[in-house]
């Protein structure tokens, strides 16, 4: 990752590196190397430096989406636009674009149109749920099409780049691109529950946030969607920019009511859908990590799931 982001411009140089060196959890080039892993053989160079390609793709959107929420911390660091500023921080952001996609080019063509995609799947995502802001008749389907294009879509790239790299069958190719989109939908679907359940310390934010920013995702959604007094009086504090008071109010409704466990089972369906992805694949420790990975995740959710 270091070495991806080197140039003659110290100061570029410290700005592109500057979520690198706080760390995060590099999952998208663990789902590369693992997808590549699953016949049992050692993930090669260029595995790793897909994942690279995928890792740096999803810190540019960073970049870039901490600047459109006006965020101050990342990664339990200051962001580069609080740091910096807004202007540094989309450059180094298309700066680090620009890596990945090098990269991409240099493992062969089906690997650098694949990643440009993605990136064109991710700014879709993006601008379905900018599109929808504060609106509380949401539709289901557009939650559902803005996490599979601003998150689902670049695990399932990342997954899907290890078994192409790695020279895999393509049925198996497919499978590993169909896990990582569905680990990629738990992924999603639990951090958005977590907004609403966790605590302001275990979120390092308030817990509501996505709420107070417009952001309806699936646990409000189903709530809303209940048809009963509580939905009616959410619907009631929606809509718009959410006070402190209303702001509690409005979470307090979401975790006492019936759409938070019902957000959990479509997590859980998801879940299923990533392990039955797994049957396709052969019996290696690599299989089994996959295997598990989905369930860790909806595991970190604190209701009954
Ligand atoms: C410039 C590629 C590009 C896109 C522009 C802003 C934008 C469009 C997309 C951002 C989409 C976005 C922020 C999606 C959420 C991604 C997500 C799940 C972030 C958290 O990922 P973790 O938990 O973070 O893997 P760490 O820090 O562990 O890597």
């Amino acid at each position: 990752m270091h070495a991806a982001v080197v140039t003659p411009d110290s100061y570029l140089n410290e700005i592109a590196s500057h979520l690198i060196v706080a760390g995060g959890k590099r999952l998208r080039p663990v789902l590369a190397v693992a997808g590549a892993q699953i016949f049992g053989s050692v993930a090669s160079n260029d595995v790793v430096r897909g994942g690279v390609a995928c890792e740096l793709v999803h810190l540019g959107s960073l970049y870039h989406d901490d600047v459109m929420d006006e965020a101050d911390t990342r990664r339990g660091v200051e962001t580069v636009n609080a740091k910096w500023g807004n202007l540094q921080a989309i450059l180094a952001g298309d700066f680090l674009l620009s890596r990945a996609s090098e990269i991409a080019a240099s493992l062969g063509t089906e690997v650098a149109g694949l990643l440009a995609r993605t990136i064109g799947w991710l700014v879709e995502g993006e601008m379905e749920q900018l599109r929808h802001t504060y609106d509380t008749s949401r539709a289901e389907s557009s939650y559902l099409r803005s996490i599979h294009g601003k998150t689902a879509s670049l695990y399932g790239t990342a997954a899907r780049i290890g078994g192409i790299v790695a020279g895999h069958d393509r049925p198996v190719v497919d499978a590993l691109t169909a896990y990582g989109n569905a680990y990629g939908t738990v992924f999603q679907i639990v951090d958005d529950i977590l907004d609403i359940t966790a605590t302001d310390a275990q979120l390092g934010k308030p817990a509501g946030h996505d709420m107070v920013e417009g952001v309806y995702t699936l646990p409000v959604l189903r709530t809303l969607a209940l048809d009963s007094p509580a939905s009616a009086e959410l619907a009631d504090l929606l809509g718009s920019p959410l006070g402190a008071a209303a702001q509690d109010k409005a979470l307090a409704i979401v975790r006492s009511n019936p759409g938070l466990a019902s957000a959990v089972d479509t997590a859980r369906e998801y879940v299923d859908l990533a392990e039955a992805c797994c049957d396709d694949f052969p019996d290696s420790d690599a299989t089994e990590a996959l295997r598990a990975a989905p369930m860790a995740l909806l595991a970190s959710v604190p209701v009954p799931a």
